[in-house]
């Protein structure tokens, strides 16, 4: 079959036709991995795209992500499938002020799938809780997500916060979302910068190894 029709069933918010699509895909012994790079995420990209021409406003873009969850969650037991051995502690979370999670959970997914233990603190996470998450569970990274300008802001304060607590020494920090890059990645001190999910891992996979 063809796996664009996935991408398009998201950009026309059509959650049945999603998970019919992704059904046919399994039977047909599509890999999951290629379900989500080839439809679900192209999906979602399509559906920014069109929300920054002002083709789609919020409401849409609520239900296009809806359908996305509705493929997202059949595939998610699969792309677990391997994980059998812990490799490392991954705390990860979007920062205050941001609701956009569908990138932190996809990163989540495939952190786990390669074999990390991943504590998920959700989306609008205020500063306090990624310092006390630190503290606590002693993490080998600490992952920040952030989808908007203004908030990627926060995540100078929490490693500013972080450094000043004696919390820094041996954790290291990966950030991502969209309007972030490794430019800003640098200014603000972290370790790492990772486009997508896939490069998530793998510069994880590097950041432990180094
Ligand atoms: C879906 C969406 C929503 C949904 C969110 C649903 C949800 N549960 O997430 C809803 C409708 C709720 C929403 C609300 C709003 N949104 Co919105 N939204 C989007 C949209 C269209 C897509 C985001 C998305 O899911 N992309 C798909 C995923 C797969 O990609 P991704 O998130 O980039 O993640 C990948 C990588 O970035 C990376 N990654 C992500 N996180 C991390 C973390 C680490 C550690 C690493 C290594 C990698 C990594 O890996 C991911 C997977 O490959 C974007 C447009 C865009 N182009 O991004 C706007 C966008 C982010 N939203 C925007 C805005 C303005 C809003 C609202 C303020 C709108 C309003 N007027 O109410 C509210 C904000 C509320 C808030 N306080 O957060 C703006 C932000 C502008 C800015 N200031 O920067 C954008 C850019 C649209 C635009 N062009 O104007 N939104």
């Amino acid at each position: 079959m063809d796996i664009s029709s996935i991408k398009a069933s998201i950009v026309l918010m059509c959650d049945d036709q999603v998970i019919d699509l992704v059904e046919r895909a399994l039977k047909e012994n599509v890999p999951a991995r290629e379900i989500l790079e080839h439809g679900l995420i192209p999906g979602m990209k399509e559906v920014g795209d069109r929300f920054k021409k002002k083709e789609y406003y919020v409401p849409e873009v609520l239900l296009a992500s809806e359908a996305f969850y509705a493929g997202f969650n059949m595939i998610k037991p699969l792309l677990k499938a391997d994980t059998t051995r812990q490799r490392g502690k991954i705390v990860i979370g979007v920062v205050h002020g941001d609701i956009h999670d569908i990138g932190k959970n996809i990163v989540k997914v495939l952190v786990e799938a390669a074999g990390f233990h991943v504590i998920d603190l959700g989306k609008d996470v205020p500063l306090e809780r990624f310092v006390a998450a630190v503290r606590d569970e002693q993490p080998d990274i600490l992952a920040l997500s952030s989808l908007m300008t203004t908030s990627m802001l926060k995540m100078k304060e929490i490693i500013r916060t972080l450094e000043q607590q004696r919390l820094r020494t041996r954790l290291k920090v990966i950030i991502g979302g969209a309007p972030v890059t490794g430019e800003f990645a640098q200014n603000i001190n972290a370790d790492a910068y990772g486009e997508d999910a896939a490069d998530a891992v793998t510069t994880i996979e590097n950041l432990l190894s180094g």
